[in-house]
């Protein structure tokens, strides 16, 4: 795991005590609430709550707290403001910079107990939640009510909603819904001071003054702890389907979107690019049949939604046969039912666990301009390889470089598959892949945001000029620094 030989723990925060302890269970009320290590011996308790997802970054925190309303939010960040104690927010715990862990011993704040649906207009689409839903159950509601949840991301079943919002998730929905930035009405936060902000607006338009609740989509856990959610969700699509495409070139596949966008336009939900290391990857670890024949550099997989099932496939069967004849795509599938979309849509969404399954991973989750959006793969592969790691053996501990990622947003996920964690390799990628997006004017951060892996990378994407505008506006709500330090700025 990362060790941080470059970061000292900020000497103003003080080290937790009984007495802290003693408050924090007095207010809580409930053993279920929190994880004391500090009176007790709770580490395997808390282990989870201080690993990430990846089990790359690692944190030393001694209490966990799970409060259970926005008011016990507040009065724990009141309590942690004057006592200056640090604090990370904490959501499902799936982020992949290193942000929803401890530095050092800072307390963790876990979401996961405000989990309610709070309310839902039929008419309008809006939904109330609380901060700790878990996105797939929210889904799931909605799906009962014939609406959808406007972002999709293959961490659903964990991750939530509050930490979407934090993160500014991005996913696999984006290119049909857009952003959060459009779709979140308004939220309730709670400031670092205990404030309670009530902007859980739930109008489609209000134009009174400045939009405060953007500030927090994005701000990941360093202005305050978002506490409800009020989102706007579109109608769930009568009609889903998924074609599985093989193409011969990066061109084909720059080629095959135009023709999806044209062809397929109001009802194309979803254009996700793979490459076939990344396939080969999946293949290696499920042991699922491929769903082609044969083999392609590329994949594509093309989502449909609409409102009816028969005008939507023969849309797409003729989308099909077209880009076929024109030799655009080499050979293609269409799912014939759930289960085949379910399946097709695994060998997208599996690469994950299937890449976390096989190692150490270095992950690069940046935004480039699509006709290039390739190039970075082939680039580092390159490099990589003329440094000699190449080879998936203990001396050459790379076992793959590749490429996927949401085309449709010009947002390639670079990962480098290795064995372990490796110093050589992090020299070999670091800050060459940053210079790489900079010079393209891209960003190192499409969706997953900075956390702790990027904060030393921000000036790679932002001017100095917008940091600093960053900098007051922390200031502004966090004078004394304590949400989640060491991180993002
Ligand atoms: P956490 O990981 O718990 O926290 C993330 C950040 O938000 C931290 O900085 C934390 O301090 C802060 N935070 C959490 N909750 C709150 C809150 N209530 N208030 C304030 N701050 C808070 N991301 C994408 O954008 N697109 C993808 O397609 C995608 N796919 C993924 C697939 C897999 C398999 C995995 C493991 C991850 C994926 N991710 C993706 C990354 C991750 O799932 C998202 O960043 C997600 O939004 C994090 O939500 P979370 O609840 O797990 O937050
Ligand atoms: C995705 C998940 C993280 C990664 O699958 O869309 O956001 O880089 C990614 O595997
Ligand atoms: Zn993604």
């Amino acid at each position: 795991s990362e060790t941080y030989p470059d970061i000292q723990r900020d000497k103003r925060f003080a080290q937790l005590t009984q007495e802290h302890v003693a408050f924090f269970r007095n207010l809580l009320g409930t053993d279920s609430a929190i994880i004391d290590g500090v009176t007790s011996d709770a580490a395997d308790d808390i282990e989870p709550f201080n690993s990430d997802w990846m089990r790359k970054y690692r944190g030393h925190c001694k209490l966990v707290l799970k409060p259970g309303s926005t008011d016990e939010v507040s009065k724990i960040l009141k309590y942690c403001n004057d006592n200056m104690l640090a604090v990370v927010p904490q959501g499902g715990n799936t982020g992949l910079v290193g942000g929803s862990v401890p530095v050092f011993d800072e307390i963790v704040v876990n979401m996961s107990r405000m989990n309610q649906i709070i309310e839902f207009d039929e008419v309008s689409g809006t939904l109330v939640a609380e901060a700790g839903c878990i996105l797939e159950g929210a889904d799931h509601f909605l799906a009962s009510k014939g609406y959808i949840f406007p972002l999709d991301l293959g961490a659903k079943g964990s991750c939530h909603i509050g930490g979407n919002l934090a993160t500014n998730a991005g996913g696999l929905r984006l290119l049909r819904y857009g952003s959060l930035h459009g779709t979140v009405l308004g939220i309730e936060v709670v400031l670092a001071d205990g404030t309670v902000v009530d902007d859980l607006c739930k109008l489609r338009k209000n134009n009174t003054g400045y939009d405060l609740k953007q500030l927090f989509i994005g701000a990941e856990g360093t202005i305050g702890i978002i506490t409800k959610v009020s989102i706007q969700c579109p109608q769930r699509s009568a009609a889903q389907n998924v074609a599985f495409f093989g193409l011969e070139s990066f061109d084909k596949v720059q080629q095959a979107f135009r023709e999806a966008k044209g062809q397929l336009s109001e009802i194309l939900s979803a254009f996700e690019l793979m490459d076939e290391g990344s396939q080969a990857l999946v293949r290696q670890v499920t042991n699922n049949k491929r769903p082609l024949e044969d083999q392609y550099p590329f994949y594509c997989l093309i989502e449909t939604s609409g409102s009816n099932a028969d005008h939507d496939s023969e849309k797409l069967q003729a989308f099909l046969e077209d880009v076929m004849e024109k030799g655009v795509v080499a050979d293609g599938t269409l799912a014939q039912d759930e289960t085949q979309y379910r399946s097709l849509w695994a060998w997208r969404e599996g690469i994950t666990e299937a890449l976390g399954h096989l190692g150490g991973v270095y992950k690069y989750d940046v935004s480039i301009p699509i006709k290039e959006l390739y190039q970075l793969v082939e680039d580092t592969r390159a490099r990589v390889d003329a440094a000699g790691l190449l080879g998936d053996t203990d001396e050459y501990p790379v076992r793959a470089v590749v490429g996927y990622g949401h085309m449709g947003d010009g947002n390639l996920h670079l990962n480098v598959s290795t064995r372990r964690f490796d110093e050589r390799v992090e020299k070999v990628l670091e800050p060459f892949v940053y210079e790489w997006i900079a010079e393209r004017q891209g960003s190192i951060s499409a969706e997953h945001g900075l956390g702790l892996m990027k904060k030393k990378y921000i000036g790679y994407s932002r001017n100095p000029t917008m940091v600093g505008l960053m900098r007051n506006i922390k200031n502004t709500f966090d004078p004394k620094g304590i949400l989640n330090p060491y991180k993002y700025l």
